[in-house]
Parts: structure tokens; sequence; C-alpha cells
């Protein structure tokens, strides 16, 4: 007796196992080609193939704000005229003329909260923590924390990882869902 080939068709997906919120399948079904695209975009900017975890997630994030921060240090350390590693008020003085909007504001901000320890002069010390301080008041990182979340949940076979695969297979069965076919498998990376 021959045995059955393997079935071909795509497995069955719980979509109520994965945890969606009503809002997130929703906001799915309204345009599932233009949100697969932009699922595809946000894990392909966290990977190379697009295959996403919770510890890609933060590995990434840390990446991201420790890039972040470095820019703010270095900008700061753009003030330091004579080059002691802290920036004294007459630095800030000197330099607050040539200045104009963000970056103006920028130094304001600094000049009026950089100087924890009220000493006179904005030290390595203070330079890190006002950097560590401008970070948290980031919206980005809220923002994308939150598309990130969404497709952690499409883990269909719950390994821990969420494949491009595994992201078409979500949409394409939430827009099978609302009638809407014509899901697009993932091309070739
Ligand atoms: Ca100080
Ligand atoms: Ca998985």
């Amino acid at each position: 007796m021959v045995p059955a080939p393997p079935a071909r068709a795509e497995p069955v997906l719980d979509l109520a196992r994965l945890g969606l919120t009503a809002r997130e399948t929703s906001s799915i079904a309204r345009d599932p080609a233009a949100s697969l695209r932009r699922f595809y975009t946000t894990a392909l900017g966290l990977s190379p193939d697009g295959t996403i975890s919770q510890q890609v997630i933060e590995s990434r994030d840390r990446i991201s704000r420790a890039r972040l921060r470095g820019g703010r240090i270095g900008a700061v350390l753009g003030y330091d005229l004579n080059d002691d590693g802290a920036i004294s008020s007459e630095e800030i003085a000197a330099v607050l003329d040539t200045l104009t909007g963000r970056r103006r504001a920028d130094l304001l901000i600094l000049r009026d909260s950089g100087d924890g320890n009220g000493d006179g002069r904005i030290d390595m010390a203070e330079i890190r923590a006002y950097a560590a301080r401008q970070q948290r008041t980031s919206l980005l990182t809220a923002l994308s924390a939150r598309r990130y979340q969404t497709l952690l949940k499409m883990d269909v076979d719950g390994d821990g990882k969420v494949t491009l695969e595994e992201i078409r297979m979500v949409v394409a069965a939430i827009a099978a869902q609302r009638g809407k076919t014509g899901i697009a498998p993932p091309t070739k990376l």
C-alpha cells in the first residue's frame, strides 16, 4: 500500500489562539496587502531574513538606543571648546549665539538641566545622564514597540520566533475570514 503524500494544503490556523486584539485584526482586515507590506518592512528592518523574536527586538532596541544616546553625547561634546571633557557655562554662552532652532533648544535644555551637582560645569557623567533623559522622552520607541508586539503574536507554531511565512499566514487567514483573498506569498529573499 502506497502511503498518502503529505497534505499540501495550508495548515488550519486557529486565529483566536494567537491573541490578536479585535483592533489589530480589523486593522489588518481593512487592507491586508498594505498591512502585510508594513509588517514585512518592520520585520526585515529588525533581522536580515525577517525572522523576529522578543530577543531580536530587545537586541535591536539596545543597539538603536545606544546609537541615539551616542549621537546625543557626541553633539554635546561638540560644545566642549577647550577639549577638557566637560561643558562650562562660558562654553555654552559662546556657542549659544551661533545656534538656531532645534539645536539651540537642545542646548538651552542642557544649560538649564544638565548641571546636576551645580558646580558650573557639565561633566561626562552629567552629559550621559542628560542623554539618557532625552532618550526617555522619545516617542519613536513606543510607536514601533506596539507594532513589534502585534508581530510577536503571529507565532503560529509557538516556537518563540515569527517568520515572514507566519506573518503571511496570519494576514491571509484574517483576510480570508473577511472574504478578501489574493495575499501574495513572500517573495524570495
Ligand atoms: Ca556639574
Ligand atoms: Ca514561530
